[in-house]
């Protein structure tokens, strides 16, 4: 009898053993774990829409994804004035609240955006701005951006505190400060810089540890909205304002040409100290009758996320790397534009080459093996 024991204790022993052996299989490859120390890897999530809901011992595909592959997540909307500040004197924190906690959660950290846009406010602020005096438009501006910062302070490390201040060169107008369609520059139009420089003000006030950016689309290359931000950062910081990044939003459309001076864009807000990042990357195409892109379509997709990526990963002092949602199941871009196919998984969370081409240029970029690997870069 004690010898069956015996037998029966060692195989429950090579049973015990061989468990933790079968799980001890080398960790799939993702995006965040490939990603330089230095450099966040980021997507934009709906809190609102995927995360109310968020069991981290049961989570959605989705969810296990976001967390697997990312170490920096953007609210796409929660933290945008109509979510966060519906009506004057309340605020809705709850989706904003989600993205927070899911990030803790998951080792994770936050970019906080936006808090001065021409866009998504809400129905208050464009009736009472009808009326306002630049003081009166000040008020409203500071009070909310104290509150929701502080709200989060310490738990964002960039904010995109003014977001598209800048019109387009085919606006009316050409490329000059969004006096007309932001109702806050709007107001002040006498002198928007004041305000501007205010806003990162307060928000510096509100969490000084967060990096605090400026951030707009076609700000990739050097063109004249892009010397339009050079020109106002340096006039900023000859004011003394807390500013402290440029991000480039990286909308593409294969429809345009790619502008090959991203990196030189890059290195000359450097130069003048600021970090930079790619904030809401995507790469949008039409598509056949059929709805699926062609076979050198996808190629080229992968290419120009992949420029974007690499021209980060060139300058040290870019910080994040974030794409707008990473499943097409999620992008903004269908509901737009006639285009589509534009994030690096399909709707059923399948890998593009877009996805394999960023993995590849983030392991060659592992410390160690790329430029950088500069002393001190490293967190
Ligand atoms: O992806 C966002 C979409 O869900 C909203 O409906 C839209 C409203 O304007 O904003 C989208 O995000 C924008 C971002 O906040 C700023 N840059 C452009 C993005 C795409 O429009």
């Amino acid at each position: 009898m004690r010898r069956v024991a015996a037998v029966a204790t060692s195989a429950l022993a090579v049973l015990a053993l061989s468990a933790p052996l079968a799980q001890a299989a080398p960790p799939e490859e993702t995006l965040r774990s490939e990603a330089p120390r230095d450099l966040k890897i980021g997507s934009a999530v709906w809190g609102q829409n995927e995360l109310l809901d968020y069991d981290r011992k049961n989570p959605t595909e989705f969810q296990r994804i976001l967390a697997a592959e990312f170490n920096s997540v953007t609210p796409e909307n929660d933290m945008k004035w109509a979510e966060i500040h519906p009506e004057p004197g309340v605020y809705d924190f709850s989706g904003a609240d989600a993205v927070v906690a899911f990030a803790e959660a998951n080792n994770m950290e936050v970019r906080g955006h936006t808090l001065l846009w021409h866009s998504q406010n809400p129905q208050w602020v464009v009736d009472a701005s009808a009326t306002w005096t630049c003081e009166e438009a000040r008020a409203v501006l500071e009070e909310h951006i104290t509150t929701v910062v502080s709200r989060y302070a310490g738990q964002i490390y960039e904010w995109d505190v003014a977001n598209e201040i800048f019109q387009d060169d085919w606006d009316t107008g050409g490329v000059r400060l969004r006096t007309e369609a932001n109702p806050f520059l709007k107001a002040c139009a006498e002198d928007p810089v004041a305000l501007i420089g205010d806003a990162f003000r307060w928000a510096d006030a509100a969490d000084p540890e967060a990096l605090l950016f400026l951030n707009d689309y076609n700000a990739e290359g050097i063109n004249n909205k892009t010397d339009a931000y050079y020109a106002l950062v340096q006039e900023l910081l000859a004011d003394g304002v807390p500013i402290d990044g440029f991000g480039a939003q990286g909308h593409l459309s294969l429809m345009y040409g790619f502008d090959e001076s991203i990196q030189e864009n890059f290195e000359r807000f450097a130069a003048l100290g600021l970090k930079v990042a790619i904030t809401e990357a995507d790469v949008r195409m039409p598509l056949g009758e059929d709805g699926e892109p062609t076979a050198e379509q996808i190629a080229l997709q992968a290419e120009r996320y992949d420029a974007m990526l690499v021209a980060c990963l060139n300058v040290p002092a870019c910080t994040s790397f974030t794409v707008w949602g990473f499943d097409d199941g999620h992008s903004w871009v269908p509901g737009v534009f006639p285009e589509g196919y534009a994030t690096i998984m399909t709707e059923e969370f399948e890998k593009k080459p877009a996805y394999y081409a960023l993995l590849e240029s983030l392991t060659d970029a592992t410390p160690g093996k790329s430029p950088r690997t500069a002393p001190g870069l490293n967190r």
